[in-house]
This record gives C-alpha cells, sequence and structure tokens, in this order.
C-alpha cells in the first residue's frame, strides 16, 4: 500500500451532518425511507425534499448504494448505502460491507466528488463490532483509493470514542496514521 494513500484519509469525531464535504454516506436500511440512527439523523438535517426523493428509488439491496441530493445539509450529495446486519458474522457478511464502501466510492467518483465522509456502516442497530467494521471498511477504502484519482479524500466521521477509538487502531493494523482530530 502506497504512502500517498494512507494521506488521503481522515478520522474524526464528530456528527456528519455537519460536515462540508462533497457527499456524506448514509447507512440506510434496503426501503431507503428513513429509519433511526445516523439515517434519521441526516433525514432530519436534509429537510422532506431528500425523503421525497428517496421514494423515486425503488430501494436498494443490502452491500449496494444510491445517490440523492443533499437537499438543506451543507453537502451537495448523499449516498444511502445498506449495510448488513451482523448476526453471526462472516465471510459473507464481510463482503457484504465491504461491497458497501466500494458501491459508495464508485458513486462519489462518478459524480465527480473530490471529499467523502462516511459513519461506521453497520456498527449501530445493525450489530457489527466495530473494530471488526474497522478493518474490513478500510481495506475496502484504501484497495478503491489505490486505483482511483477519486474521492481525494475520504473522512469517517465517528459518533463516539469507543468507534474512535476502533478505527484509531484499524488504521495502525493496516500500516498507517491517518490524520485524526474532532470536527
Ligand atoms: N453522525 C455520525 N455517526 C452517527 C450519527 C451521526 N449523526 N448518529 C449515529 N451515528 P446506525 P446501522 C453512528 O444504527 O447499524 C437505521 O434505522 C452510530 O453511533 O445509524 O447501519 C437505518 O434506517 C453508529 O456507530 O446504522 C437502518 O434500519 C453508526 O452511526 C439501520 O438503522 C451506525 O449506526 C442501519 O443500522
Amino acid at each position: 500500500m502506497s504512502k500517498d494513500v494512507f494521506s488521503r484519509i481522515e478520522i474524526v469525531r464528530g456528527d456528519i451532518t455537519t460536515q462540508q464535504v462533497d457527499a456524506i454516506v448514509n447507512a440506510a436500511n434496503t426501503s431507503l425511507l428513513g429509519g433511526g440512527g445516523v439515517d434519521g439523523a441526516i433525514h432530519r438535517a436534509a429537510g422532506p425534499e431528500l425523503l421525497a426523493e428517496c421514494r423515486t428509488l425503488n430501494g436498494c439491496p443490502t452491500g449496494s448504494a444510491k445517490i440523492t441530493k443533499g437537499y438543506r445539509l451543507p453537502a451537495k450529495y448523499v449516498i444511502h448505502t445498506v449495510g448488513p446486519v451482523y448476526g453471526g458474522g462472516g465471510r459473507a457478511v464481510a463482503e457484504k460491507l465491504a461491497s458497501c464502501y466500494r458501491t459508495s466510492l464508485q458513486l462519489a467518483a462518478e459524480h465527480g466528488c473530490r471529499t467523502v465522509a462516511f459513519p461506521a456502516v453497520s456498527c449501530g442497530v445493525y450489530g457489527y463490532p466495530v473494530d471488526e467494521a474497522a478493518d474490513v471498511s478500510i481495506g475496502a477504502i484504501l484497495a478503491f483509493l489505490e486505483g482511483s484519482a477519486f474521492p481525494e479524500r475520504v473522512r469517517w466521521v465517528l459518533f463516539d470514542s469507543v468507534a474512535f477509538s476502533a478505527y484509531e487502531a484499524g488504521l495502525r493494523r493496516a500500516g498507517g496514521a491517518a490524520g485524526t482530530g474532532v470536527s
């Protein structure tokens, strides 16, 4: 893995709805019609126009992603991805989570996004242990960035200190220490 790729990722503690980036990623469900957690926060901050656009999308399968406008958010786009329910874990579940990150980044690249922010997809209601999710998602993002100039920068926005520490440790295991901070 080249050093250059690590310089393109960062982790912060904060609220994803306030991020000044081109696209934020939503941890949605297959209906794309809203929910609790980060999904609820994004819909509240974006306003009702977001739900209206989501109704036109006919849902989204687990492991995939769809893009909408950001409406009242600072971000121009919201990329809605559907993480797997952890259940008993295993390789198929990890592959679905990696696929969420890949398809979200692909959509961001196709829309010319230079900066993208992710929450810890599947690490809330869907029960994915955050240390395992950190390894899977960091691996998927580094691999994607190796092969693509866009997005230029990827930021994880972790809501709590447990998730933040897990991602910090994950980055060290992956061989880098990305820029970290509070936002
Ligand atoms: N900014 C950043 N991260 C947040 C925020 C926020 N404002 N709010 C919560 N988190 P979850 P999931 C963190 O449950 O596990 C919804 O109902 C949270 O602490 O939002 O993928 C959907 O509609 C956790 O670390 O998503 C689905 O039905 C992480 O975001 C289901 O939940 C993800 O937690 C998806 O479950």
